[in-house]
């Protein structure tokens, strides 16, 4: 009887005080729970719990302030780290957790949380500290984390964010920033001079250190380690006003330091290790001393107190290898041009000109084709209230900023040194494949744009009448649609008359290929039917371009899922179409069509029709999900799908969308589905010429699109994500 009065006084106690913070905060953390699916750490949670006076612990904080809650702090098991369903969508999370309107404290550290993180990240406008390390969040860090004013702490550390870090430089509260352990580069973003701690080890950071350090007049710590930062380690580093910790460890850092350096009498510790610094220390880092820890070992230091050292010849090497582009420094180019051609011993001669007639040519043309392609875009936004350009113009110099219509740069012919800074010297590291054309190596422009660079050696001397019309072809591959060439540079060998390295510059897609998105099903949840017809009508238009878009049509384009890249806005562009090479006959065959067919799996008599049949296959694995191996597999699979279409029994519709992926249930029209099969099953004739042509396959997926928005319209679908 007492037990029982006791326990209904707690209840009605527990009540009233939960009653302090709005309901509907309550709701909320018990949406996260539910969200979170239910993670040991929140086990015990019910409609019952008083939140605000939660024990404190070490992986969970519940702070309440007025009648609302200020801070939200989980960490999941560290030690053993899981990952959310398939379920989770980061997207309803976070938009979830905006109607917390006063968190200021914002933890959410191992809890499996996978997903790119939402633009619209600034709807938490009130927070100060922001901590989701150790998830597997993906993709960019979002522009408009810079308009969360108060931030103080951010950090963003053990994700797979990758990609620019956009310009922090308006968090102007910005204490600490933490991103270790990414794949963020290649540059250090701007801040605000206020930051105290910045730590960005072990990410992709390029080029030489930023001298904007310098204002930064509060920061204590530093850590830049394991990157592959290159140049000198600049003077104003180790006198900072407020510097105590510096650790520039395992970079690509070089040359000698200046021996009048002076350190800040606070600095307590500096890590140089595993760079390629020649000469001596400066003396107030030359030996550990009570004060000061110094670790300088693997470089090649000839006063160093550590005996670790390389020899003088590995430093003056690998820094050569990894010389640091230059940027900006347009005069200095014949120059050290020279000076870099003398010292590798080579004979080349650099013959790299602006062909003008190219240029007004294709301006011409991308006038026409930009007219042309206005208006046939079909991608389903996923968040169309914040529809963003692909290309962030600000970051680019002024000559690149008058975008053509799909948001490339204009054609560019580079210079030879340009082209050889922008892949560090061909370094091996940044070399991604070799086929039979050539190398391709990753490669970044002097803005941080990262393109892909492919290097071709062409035997037989060429005139310059089929020179022109060869660089006039390639500056015609640029659609939407295909990874398209960015500009090019055509080098004369000296020494052998009969050899020219052409280097052509093309775009690069960070997000990976469709191939990968229907291996990882997080990716691949994401693509619901509008989606994927949306890739699927790029992928069409991308080879009309390439078979009538161009003259001479361009056939046996080896497309292939892999070979299918997609943007962050879900835009494919194919990339496996073989690079013109030039021809000794003009313009009669500009393509090397043999290597085509060679690298093409189901290499056929009709590379136009090929084109066809694998963009059928394409269809079907995107249709049913499955990742087809085989030939037999496919023409199986087209033959179930065959006899839905030609069965006359009004059950067999059912059927048809049992086929289809399971994940796309409830995305698509039947009848949009329908025509979407019908033209598979046609693209994959086993006759060649009863194939389709490319116009008819565009033609029917624009139809089965139609259908399909006129369902969604009639509000079938929740497009959100
Ligand atoms: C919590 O309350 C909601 C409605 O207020 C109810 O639907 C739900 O079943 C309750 N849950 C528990 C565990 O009591
Ligand atoms: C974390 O997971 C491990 C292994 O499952 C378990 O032994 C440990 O108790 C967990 N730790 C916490 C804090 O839950
Ligand atoms: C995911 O959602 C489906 C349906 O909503 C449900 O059946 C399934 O159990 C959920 N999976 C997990 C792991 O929560
Ligand atoms: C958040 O607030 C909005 C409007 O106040 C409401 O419609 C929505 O259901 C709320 N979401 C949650 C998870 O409480
Ligand atoms: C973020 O979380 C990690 C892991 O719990 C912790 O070590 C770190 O101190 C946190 N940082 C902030 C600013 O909360
Ligand atoms: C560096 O970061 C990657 C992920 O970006 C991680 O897998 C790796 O373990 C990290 N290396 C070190 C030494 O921390
Ligand atoms: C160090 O010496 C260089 C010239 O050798 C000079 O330009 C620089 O101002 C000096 N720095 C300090 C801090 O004395
Ligand atoms: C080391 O620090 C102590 C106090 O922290 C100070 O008295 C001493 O002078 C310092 N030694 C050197 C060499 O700077
Ligand atoms: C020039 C210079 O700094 N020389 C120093 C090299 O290191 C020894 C001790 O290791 C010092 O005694 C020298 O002064």
């Amino acid at each position: 009887m007492k037990a029982l009065f006791l326990g209904l006084l707690s209840l009605l106690f527990l009540r009233s005080s939960n009653a302090q913070i709005a309901a509907s905060e309550t709701n909320v953390l018990l949406q996260v729970q539910q969200l979170l699916e239910y993670p040991q750490v929140l086990q015990g949670w019910n409609n019952w719990t008083n939140f605000c006076s939660l024990p404190p612990s070490q992986s969970l904080a519940v702070v309440c302030s007025g009648n609302h809650i200020t801070e939200l702090s989980v960490v999941g098991n560290i030690t053993n780290p899981r990952s959310l369903s398939k379920n989770f969508s980061i997207h309803s999370f976070f938009s979830t957790l905006t109607n917390l309107s006063n968190l200021k404290v914002l933890s959410l550290v191992s809890l499996g949380l996978w997903g790119p993180l939402p633009r619209d990240i600034d709807l938490l406008g009130s927070l100060e500290v922001l901590n989701i390390s150790s998830n597997q969040i993906y993709g960019n860090i979002p522009a408009s984390i810079a308009t969360i004013k108060n931030l103080k702490n951010l950090v963003l550390a053990d994700n797979v964010l990758y990609g620019r870090i956009p310009n922090l430089k308006g968090l102007q509260n910005l204490e600490e920033l933490d991103l270790s352990n990414n794949h963020l580069g290649p540059r250090l973003p701007s801040l605000s001079g206020n930051v105290v701690s910045v730590t960005l080890k072990n990410n992709s950071l390029k080029f030489e250190i930023p001298s904007a350090l310098q204002s930064y007049d509060r920061l204590e710590r530093l850590d830049l380690s394991a990157n592959k930062l290159s140049g000198p380690i600049p003077s104003f580093l180790f006198s900072l006003q407020s510097i105590q910790y510096l650790s520039l460890s395992r970079n690509h850092l070089s040359g000698e330091l200046a021996k009048n350096v002076s350190c800040n009498k606070n600095l307590k510790y500096v890590d140089i290790s595993n760079n390629f610094l020649i000469g001596k220390l400066p003396v107030c880092i030359q030996s550990n001393s009570q004060n000061r820890t110094v670790i300088s070992w693997w470089n090649c230091l000839s006063n160093s107190s550590s005996k670790y050292q390389h020899r003088y010849s590995f430093c003056q090497k690998e820094a050569l290898a990894v010389k640091p582009p230059a940027m900006n420094q347009k005069k200095r180019t014949t120059m050290k041009l020279g000076i870099v051609l003398g010292i590798i011993g080579a004979t080349v001669g650099i013959v790299c000109t602006i062909g003008i007639l190219v240029f007004i040519i294709y301006r011409r043309k991308a006038a026409a084709k930009a007219r042309h392609h206005k208006d046939n875009g079909f991608i389903f936004d996923q968040n169309p209230a914040r529809g963003s350009p692909i290309v962030d113009s600000r970051h680019r110099p002024q000559t690149m900023r008058r975008m053509a219509t799909f948001g490339l740069p204009p054609y560019q012919i580079f210079t030879w040194e340009e082209i050889h800074d922008a892949s560090n010297n061909f370094d091996y590291s940044n070399l991604v494949g070799e086929d039979s054309q050539g190398q391709v190596y990753n490669a970044w422009l002097r803005d941080g744009s990262p393109v892909l660079l492919k290097r071709m050696n062409v035997k037989h001397k060429h005139s310059p009448q089929i020179m022109k019309q060869y660089k006039e072809s390639l500056s015609k591959l640029r659609h939407q649609n295909l990874v398209s060439v960015l500009g090019h540079c055509i080098a004369n060998n000296v020494g052998n008359p009969n050899l020219t390295t052409i280097y052509v510059v093309q775009e690069f897609s960070i997000n990976g290929s469709l191939r990968d998105h229907f291996k990882d099903w997080r990716k691949r949840e994401v693509l619901k039917w509008p989606q994927r017809m949306g890739i699927i009508i790029g992928v069409a238009k991308g080879i009309e371009f390439l078979h009538r878009g161009v003259a001479p049509g361009h056939f046996g384009n080896n497309i292939k899922m892999k070979n299918i890249m997609l943007d962050e806005n879900l835009n494919p562009k194919i990339s496996s179409y073989t690079l013109p090479v030039p021809s000794k006959v003009g313009l009669e065959s500009p393509l090397n069509r043999d290597t085509a067919r060679e690298s093409s799996l189901y290499a056929c008599e009709n590379p136009e029709k090929d084109d066809i049949y694998q963009l059928g296959v394409i269809l079907l694995q995107v249709i049913t999900g499955k990742l087809f191996n085989s030939r037999s597999e496919i023409a199986e699979m087209k033959l179930q799908l065959e006899t839905n279409l030609t069965d006359v029994m009004p059950d067999s519709s059912p059927k048809m969308s049992d086929l289809a992926d399971p994940s796309l249930r409830g995305t698509f029209a039947y009848g949009s589905l329908k025509a979407a099969v019908e033209i598979t099953v046609h693209c994959l004739e086993d006759d060649s010429s009863s194939r389709p042509s490319i116009d008819d396959v565009v033609w029917h997926l624009q139809y089965s699109i139609q259908v399909q928005e006129g369902w969604n319209s009639s509000g079938n679908l929740d497009t959100r994500v």
